[in-house]
This record gives structure tokens, sequence and C-alpha cells, in this order.
């Protein structure tokens, strides 16, 4: 697929691409701005980190629009061209992790993986829902052997588990921190924590994830913490050049940018100021000096 115009801030061609909690099947998904986004890149590999779409919706209302659909389709399109699909199922989108190691239309399903960039960086990519119980716990773990905390992740799968067994709603913990402010930048502060030090538990150089929805790319110690953020409450993306180079993809910015081009192009064209005037001072300068 050729990728529409080149907009500045976004490679036309990437080497890899990670999205994650997009949300499919509710309403605040920007299943639109999405489509939008992808009609601009040009991927070798695409990584979907989790929460593609939203199956505990799904279950108590049907919301499902065209776009949506849209985005599936292109997904495939893209796996069909050749183009490595790998999704990482989070929790929204569990159901897909009955189908761990398998292949379908040229998507693969795995639980991580981890990615090499282009200048040899090891990067783990996770969702990073099953860290929910550590950094909840992040205060007493830090003071608990190894084991406890093998445990405590261990415990998280589970308890979700028996939860669903009693037809309960996945708790979760991102909703739970959302509730106050206060709560919410601590929470987000102990996610990253716990994200980058798990990847330098791996001896990894990296940490690829999704969950919270709070894109962001920073190195937290000696490893580098990546958050892909969402296609709900903003439009983030992270793109690997071909050179391993990481950036972070604002694509709702850029397209406010873009908007704002455009409006200053036409206007130009019209001989118009910015402030929509027009230069009747300047254009009679401009026409004495040529005569
Ligand atoms: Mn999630």
């Amino acid at each position: 697929m050729t990728p529409t115009a080149p907009l500045p801030g976004v490679p036309a061609s990437c080497r890899t691409l990670f999205v994650s909690d997009i949300h499919l099947g509710t309403r605040g998904c920007q299943a639109g701005m999405f489509l939008d986004f992808l009609d601009h890149v040009e991927a070798e590999r695409i990584y979907l980190v989790g929460d593609i779409f939203d199956g505990w919706r799904l279950r108590r209302g049907w919301h499902w629009p065209q776009p949506h659909n849209n985005v599936v389709e292109a997904l495939l399109a893209r796996a069909h061209e050749g183009v490595p699909v790998i999704y990482i199922p989070g929790n929204h989108d569990e159901v897909m992790r009955r189908y761990l190691g398998t292949h379908f239309g040229g998507i693969d399903v795995r639980d991580e993986d981890t990615h090499v960039t282009a200048d040899g960086r090891r990067l783990l990519v996770v969702h990073g829902d099953k860290f929910d119980v550590v950094v909840m716990n992040a205060r007493w773990l830090a003071h608990v052997g190894d084991w406890a905390y093998t445990v405590t992740l261990c415990a998280n799968t589970w308890y979700n588990r028996v939860r669903r067994l009693w037809g309960g709603q996945y708790w979760s913990l991102s909703n739970w921190a959302k509730q106050s402010v206060k709560r919410a930048v601590s929470f987000i502060g102990e996610f990253e924590k716990v994200l980058a030090d798990e990847a330098h538990r791996g001896g990894y150089d990296g940490i690829v994830c999704g969950h919270i929805h709070k894109a962001e790319m920073t190195r937290l110690g000696d490893v580098l913490y990546v958050n892909c953020g969402d296609w709900v409450e903003s439009c983030t993306a992270i793109v690997e050049d071909h050179d391993g180079g990481l950036r972070l993809v604002d694509w709702a910015d850029l397209v406010r940018e873009r908007a704002r081009a455009e409006r200053d192009r036409a206007r130009d064209a019209r001989g118009e100021d910015r402030g929509g005037r027009r230069r009747k001072q300047k254009k009679s300068k401009k026409t004495k000096a040529a005569s």
C-alpha cells in the first residue's frame, strides 16, 4: 500500500510500528483517526500491543460501526501484503490469549516478544496488565525477595481468571487509579518503574508496553521505557525509523498542525495575512518596485 501525502513528523516509511489500546468495540475508540494514521505510514513490521478490541464491553453492548471493521480489514490487508503483524493480547482482548502461538490471516499471536532494533537494541514487548498487582503492591514488594515478585505476578492472572468464572468484570487497576488525580499520578510513576525493572531484570535494553493509556518514551535507570499510549483519550503510536531511532507520534497533534498549515496556505493564496486581512500595503509596494 502506498501511503498518502507525507506529514512532517511522520516518516512515510518506517521499520516498525507499535500501537496499543485501540479499544475497537467501544464508543470512545478513535477508529477514523487510526485509519488516517495507518494510511500515512508504511511499516515493515507491525506490533499490536494489546487491547486492540474491547471484549469486556462487547459483551455488554454491541458497538461496532463500519470504521471499526475497516481497522480490522486494514490490518489484515497489511498482513496479507506480507508485513509481519505480531498481536500481543491485553486484558480487554484477552480472549485472544487462547490463541497464543497461533497464526491467523498472517497475524502472529504471542504473549510477549523481543524486538531487536536496527541499531541492535533488545526491547521486550508486552501489554503490561500482568504487572497490575505488582504495581499495587510495589511498596512492600520492594522489601521482599524475588519469589514474592513471581508469586504476585502469578496471582494477578489467577485472580482475574477466578473473577471471570464468577461472571465478574475484569478489575481494572488503571480505571481505579484514574478515580483521583493524585492516585493517577503516583500510579503512572509506579507502573513505569515496575515495567522498567522488569526489562532490567531480563537484561533488555528497553520495554515497549501499553495498558495505562499514557504515551511515553523515557530513560529509566539503564533501560528505555516506551509506552504506545492509546487511540481513545489520545492518538499516539511509536515508530522505529530505518536506523533504529524510536519516536513517539502524536497523530491528533499532527492532524491539527496539518489543518492549520492548510488554512495558512489557502490564506496566502488569497493574499490575506494570518489574521484574514488583505495585504494591500505590501502589494502596492511590490507593484511599485516591479514597475
Ligand atoms: Mn489494558
